[in-house]
């Protein structure tokens, strides 16, 4: 007898007449997987697969990556620079020489009546390495204002902050191929195989050869949780507590590591003194964990050969992110596992070259990790560049998220936005809408002219979107990959680089300061500037990159590789070469729940869509499978409620309220909720963001909310369908 089906029909593949495979890098996750472009014969971009000798992604791709070729001619790309006197008038179209030269007297005006500083600079984590660094030519060393910042500050400004606190120094210490030397994996406020799927790959590839126990912290039960051999669901912002915690056991019980300890790290002491605070049960009175598994935990950390820790927003997205960064640190510091294969703090980065925005664009300081606070660091590119050292202001300025208050006490008159949409990814909407609507001028410089925040400009200018252009990126692990040109650009929008070089010869006096006319110019720049320091990059070249498919740094001059690890002789960036252990006391002061107000709200992403879905939202098969705004809702609290699955709720919090589907689902406790960020007028009219001390992050995972169900469900829809703005 025979079983299955009888008649199978082979798979059939439609041939798309692919002529040519282009080799470049993803643009959305800061994974950095290696993408081949397929071509047909009239040099269309037809179809993608992984790069199968690509140490990255060996051959895979995410939803994101395989789709991503459908970009270069998507929806509402901009074609053309668009200008007009007033916002909320209509656009006329301009050409290049218009728009430009309209930005650069702008920019001039508003610095010559109110001073150089009123005019800010935000840009993003989403451009090319050699589009950052002459962006901070431009801003830094031409334009002269302090007030120069990347929406970096929403997403990975702690793990910043948080390494130059306990190393002395920015650069994440580990790399992907720890997962296959580690003996346990600690894995914090991450979902990685929706937000990182391939890096989720790598890692269940090697627990797979190995099995090793994997940790999560979360407050709800991800996919990643589903996956874990212990899920810890703790209450939402208290992650330094239960980390203080794992502290004091590994202390108590004499588990640390006494000879790292001694020979490579400082403040010891008050450190201890402060740990012996949180024993396990006020620990578990704070977090929610139980004192047992807290117990368990420390000990299996303290214990393995080699153990691991990898976060992500839920650590970052904090009143405490940048604590928690360090926290996260003082952990791997008393067990030594830093620089060693298996042992390592390694902050997985959010957008595709956060990490070049953080090495090169001077947005914090100067390029190459060098301070403005320092003032050999000042000379040294003040003469690079053949400027006056005095030009640079000798501490750096605000934050993006203090940028946007300072426009409305008047500080600022003028914004130029590169790459980032806060009209949708700022918390507390109507707030932010009031002050773009304050400025005197700003410039939208973004791939996409249907952009929310396109709404609020005076002038737009379309950029080019990923392999339109050419360049580098660094991944999650220090790897420097390279994005070769694929397409031409779309209309008559053009590359950033170009854009800032254009801009360049309007503000800067004649041939004062060179720019570069080609990205590989720039990364030379940035080769020469590398040499001898931690993120060494000279012995990289744009052929050698995409031979090896990305290499990491440091990779010195006249090395064929790049190092895998920092740190790996226990000699550290603060001035005596120690680590810090630094003590954490935890200062409570999240808006939580109560009884006007009694759900936590928790918002994050899905694997599907990018952000504002500028990108993912014109893509069909992305689109139809997360077509809608929705919360996830234990089904117990709708029950008390009266909502049913499927049905539209209101959202209400002090800020503002929005209009979503209810999603019953048992992941999430009875006293929270998650929504997606990803749609327009959404979950951030209702999201507060309260900011890190240390790193002026935005704390978008922990507010208060109300929910009430809506009895017009038919108006309710038409509003729900508002928020997908496209
Ligand atoms: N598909 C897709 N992939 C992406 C992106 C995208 O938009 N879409 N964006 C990229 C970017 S820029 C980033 S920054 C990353 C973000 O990647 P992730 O940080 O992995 O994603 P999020 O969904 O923002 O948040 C992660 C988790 O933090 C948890 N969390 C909330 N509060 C707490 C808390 O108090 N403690 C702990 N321990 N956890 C908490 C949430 O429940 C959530 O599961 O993803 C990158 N990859
Ligand atoms: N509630 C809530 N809000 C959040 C978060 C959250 O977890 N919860 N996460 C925060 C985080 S981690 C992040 S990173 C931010 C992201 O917030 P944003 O940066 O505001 O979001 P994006 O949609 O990525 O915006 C990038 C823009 O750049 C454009 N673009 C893409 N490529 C190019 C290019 O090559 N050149 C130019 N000029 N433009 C280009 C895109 O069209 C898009 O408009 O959102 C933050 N907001
Ligand atoms: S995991 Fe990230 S880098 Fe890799 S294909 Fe998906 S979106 Fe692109
Ligand atoms: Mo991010």
């Amino acid at each position: 007898m025979l079983f299955g089906r009888t008649k199978k029909n082979p798979i059939k593949l439609t041939d798309k007449g692919i002529v040519e495979w282009k080799y470049t890098t993803c643009g959305y996750c800061s994974t950095g997987c290696s993408i081949e472009v397929g071509l047909n014969d009239e040099g269309k971009a037809v179809s993608a697969r992984g790069v199968g000798d690509a140490d990255v992604n060996r051959g895979k791709l995410c939803i994101k990556g395989i789709l991503e070729y459908e970009l270069f001619e998507s929806d509402g790309r901009g074609r053309i620079p668009l200008m007009r006197d007033r916002i909320h008038e209509p656009f006329k179209q301009a050409s290049w020489d218009e728009a430009l030269g309209r930005v650069s007297d702008e920019i001039k005006g508003i610095q010559d009546k109110y001073g150089r500083d009123a005019f800010a600079v935000i840009s993003t984590g989403q451009i090319m390495t050699e589009e950052f660094y002459t962006l901070g030519k431009l801003a830094r060393g031409v334009m002269g204002t302090n007030n120069y910042d990347g929406n970096t500050t929403l997403c990975m400004s702690s793990a910043v902050s948080g390494y130059k606190r306990s190393f002395g120094s920015d650069g994440p210490p580990g790399c992907y191929e720890d997962f296959e030397h580690t003996h346990c994996l600690l894995a914090i406020g991450s979902n990685l195989p929706e937000q990182h799927p391939i890096i989720y790959w790598r890692m269940r590839e090697a627990r797979e050869q190995r099995h090793f126990p994997l940790i999560v912290i979360d407050p709800r039960v991800t996919m990643l949780a589903q996956n874990a051999d212990m899920h810890l669901a703790i209450n939402p912002g208290t992650d330094v507590v239960l980390l203080n915690s794992f502290a004091h056991v590994i202390l108590a019980e004499g588990l640390q590591d006494e000879d790292y300890i001694k020979a490579n790290t400082e403040d010891f002491d008050e450190f201890k003194a402060l740990v012996a605070q949180y024993d396990p049960v006020t620990a578990s009175g704070i977090t929610g964990i139980d004192e047992d598994t807290i117990r368990n935990v420390a000990r299996l950390y303290a214990k393995s050969p080699a153990a691991m820790t990898i976060w992500t927003m839920g650590i970052n997205q904090s009143t405490h992110g940048s604590d928690g960064v360090v926290a996260i640190n003082n952990l791997n510091l008393i067990t030594g596992n830093i620089g060693k294969p298996g042992g390592a703090s390694l902050s997985i980065t959010g957008q595709s070259n956060a990490m070049g925005t953080r090495e090169w664009s001077s947005c914090s300081g100067l390029p190459g990790y060098r301070a403005l606070e320092n003032e050999q660091d000042r000379q040294d590119i003040a003469e690079f560049w053949g400027i006056d050292p005095e030009f640079f202001p000798k501490k750096r300025g605000m934050f993006m998220t203090d940028i946007l208050p300072a426009i409305e006490t008047g500080q600022i008159k003028g914004l130029w936005l590169i790459a980032t949409n806060p009209m949708t990814s700022m918390p507390n909407t109507a707030r932010i809408r009031k002050t773009l609507e304050k400025l005197d001028f700003m410039v939208v410089q973004d791939a996409y002219a249907d952009v929310e925040t396109n709404e609020y400009s005076h002038v737009y200018l379309p950029a080019a979107i990923w392999a339109e252009k050419e360049g580098v990126f660094t991944n999650t692990e220090r790897r420097v990959n390279l994005i070769r040109n694929v397409a031409p650009p779309f209309g008559e929008s053009k590359p950033d680089f170009w854009i800032f070089n254009e801009m360049a010869k309007r503000l800067a006096p004649q041939g004062k300061i060179n720019f570069p006319e080609t990205t590989e110019g720039a990364f030379e720049e940035m080769k020469q500037l590398s040499k001898g320091r931690m993120l060494d990059i000279s012995g990289m070249s744009y052929d050698k990159i995409e031979q090896q498919r990305g290499l990491q740094w440091p990779c010195k001059e006249g090395e064929d590789m790049g190092e895998q690890r920092l740190y790996t002789n226990g000699e550290f960036k603060h001035p005596s070469g120690k680590a810090k252990l630094i003590p954490l006391p935890f200062i409570d002061n999240n808006e939580r729940p109560d009884s006007e107000y009694p759900f936590w709200l928790n918002t994050g992403r899905v694997v599907e869509h990018f952000h504002t879905r500028t990108r993912t939202g014109k893509v069909g098969n992305q689109n139809k499978f997360s077509p809608t705004p929705y919360m996830e809702i234990n089904p117990d609290a709708a029950k008390e409620l009266g909502i049913e699955h499927g049905s539209y709720v209101r959202i209400v919090s002090r800020r503002g309220d929005a209009v979503l589907l209810a999603q019953c689902t048992q992941r999430v406790a009875k006293d929270a909720v998650f929504v997606p960020f990803h749609f327009h007028d959404c979950v951030n009219r209702v999201s507060l963001g309260l900011l890190d001390p240390h790193s002026r992050q935005p704390a978008y995972k922990q507010c208060a909310i109300r929910i009430e169900p809506i009895a017009d469900q038919q108006a309710a829809a038409k509003m729900n369908l508002a928020s997908r703005s496209y």
